[in-house]
């Protein structure tokens, strides 16, 4: 079904067809601008060239244009409904997806459902200052272009509140816009979504990273028995993995700017040269690695045992699996700490779930590592290269909270911790340094000194398109 943007609210899900949810959504429309006015990018602009679905089938979902930002049109877009989906995981395995949701699930479908639609609005506040110090208009065009999304994200779990939560979830929907990222009195939800975003590079870190555990968690929920949830994350996983490729190449083309400038001048140490060094690049991936692993839950959880067989929340891939997709019984191994030592303990599978999932989400973290080391490679930098810190490292959820991980996987006492820290974590200094290099390039085809160019424009454009008008 094609997109209705004659509506106030764009959608294809029939919206006018049901005054009551039009009306609901419509009231709740004009406070999320002003939520957007105020807390949204601070950075004033005339236009921006972003895309825009228009439908969801494949030639509709991305089209591209200029667009007054404050006039995106964020709409409510689903996948096509698969009229003979069955559940595919859990005690219900085999019957009818459900279209409305069952009364003994209401409350956990409604918490996950919180949970995710909390981080969309939080990733668009802790960026909200960043415009201000863009690398180039190409990086600008991308930053906004994952802010809208992220804003288009949240309407998608608002009407999913508002379609099938009644009251309950018509409160939970003014609440996503009441936290604030590090907010003291009403913070956002997850750890990670309180954190700072203060400069480019933890821009690229967060998208690499924390985008990555949301491109998990989706697929997760993609696999979902309450069909309207399943059918809403499917399509904005489409969107996700633009957040991610500019996570990516983002760090590429940081990755690429330090090889230069080490081959040049011969030395480890680029600071002096205007660039950003490995170790300090490797602190960045260290922090914010350790933060987006915790976004997984603890590595046993009741929780996610019984959303799985209840049907809420399925494994990555669930469908692909080899097993019975029931998991009463099964066993897996993960790793504990136990005495000063990291131990492989046995434990049922279903309570182990959100360590399924990490594993998933860190094979493909690695895949990014692998990337940077070629790119180092290719100018003829060898040695350890950078690497992913063990999943003990720094970590406040699980089983690892509390404990003093090295991000080589020793254990170590506080003391030892507290020393190594500011050889692990990004120092005071380090900051400083980075953001001293954060100053904005809005002169067309221009690029800042401490990165690579990009290797393409968007959409076929050439890279010295204005990509933004002030
Ligand atoms: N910070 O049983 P446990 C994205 C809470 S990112 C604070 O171990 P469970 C995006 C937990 O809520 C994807 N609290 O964990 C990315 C629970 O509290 P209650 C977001 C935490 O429930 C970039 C208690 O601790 N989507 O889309 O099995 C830009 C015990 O937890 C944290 C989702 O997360 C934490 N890090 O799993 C924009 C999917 N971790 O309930 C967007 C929906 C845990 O006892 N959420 N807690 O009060 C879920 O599936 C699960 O709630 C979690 C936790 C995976 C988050």
């Amino acid at each position: 079904m094609s997109i209705d943007y004659t509506d106030r609210i764009p959608n294809n899900v029939s919206l006018s067809d049901d005054r009551r949810l039009q009306r609901a959504l419509e009231s709740w429309q004009p406070r999320f601008l002003q939520w957007w006015g105020e807390m949204g990018p601070t950075l004033p602009t005339q236009d921006v060239y972003l895309r825009t679905a228009v439908s969801v089938g494949r030639e509709g979902w991305a089209n591209f244009g200029r667009v007054k930002l404050p006039e995106y049109r964020w709409g409510i877009f689903l996948a096509e409904r698969d009229q003979d989906r069955r559940i595919a995981f859990g005690q219900h395995k085999g019957k009818p997806v459900w279209q409305q949701v069952p009364g003994e699930h209401r409350a956990a479908l409604q918490r996950l459902i919180v949970v995710q639609g909390d981080t969309e609005p939080a990733s668009v506040e802790q960026q909200r200052r960043l415009g201000l110090t863009a690398p180039s208009l190409y990086d600008l065009r991308n930053l906004f272009q994952v802010n809208v999304e992220e804003g288009r994200h949240l309407w998608a779990m608002v009407y999913l509140l508002h379609a099938h939560f009644g009251r309950a979830g018509r409160d939970e929907a003014e609440a996503l816009l009441q936290r604030h990222s590090g907010s003291d009195d009403s913070p956002r939800i997850l750890g990670a979504f309180n954190e700072e975003t203060p400069d480019w590079l933890s821009f690229f870190m967060f998208t690499y990273f924390t985008d990555r555990d949301g491109k998990y968690q989706l697929g997760t929920l993609k696999e979902s028995a309450f069909d309207p949830l399943s059918r809403t994350c499917e399509f904005m996983l489409k969107e996700e993995a633009h957040h991610m490729f500019v996570g990516t190449t983002g760090i590429d083309r940081v990755v690429q700017r330090a090889a230069e400038l080490m081959c040049e001048h011969d030395t480890d140490d680029v600071t002096p040269f205007g660039g950003i060094s490995l170790a300090v690049i490797q602190k960045y991936l260290n922090f914010h690695y350790s933060v987006s692993l915790d976004l997984f839950g603890g590595e046993t959880s009741t929780n996610v045992a019984n959303y799985f067989t209840a049907g809420l929340k399925g494994r990555w891939q669930e469908e692909r699996r080899d097993d019975d997709h029931v998991l009463t019984g099964a066993m897996t191994a993960l790793p504990r700490p136990e005495g000063g030592r990291i131990v492989e303990a046995e434990l049922p599978a279903l309570t182990a779930l959100n360590h399924d999932l990490r594993v998933a989400y860190i094979a493909d973290c690695q895949t990014g590592v692998t990337r940077w080391n070629r790119i180092l490679a290719s100018h003829g930098i060898s040695g350890p290269g950078l690497y992913l810190p063990h999943v003990g490292f720094n970590r406040q959820v699980g089983v690892f909270a509390g404990c003093h991980i090295t991000p080589r996987g020793e254990v170590v006492d506080a003391a030892t911790w507290q020393a190594g820290r500011p050889s692990w974590l990004p120092t005071p200094a380090d900051k400083a340094h980075v953001e001293s290099l954060m100053r904005p390039v809005y002169e067309p085809g221009k690029i800042a000194a401490w990165l690579a160019p990009p290797r393409n424009g968007i959409n076929g454009q050439p890279l010295d398109y204005t990509y933004v008008r002030f």
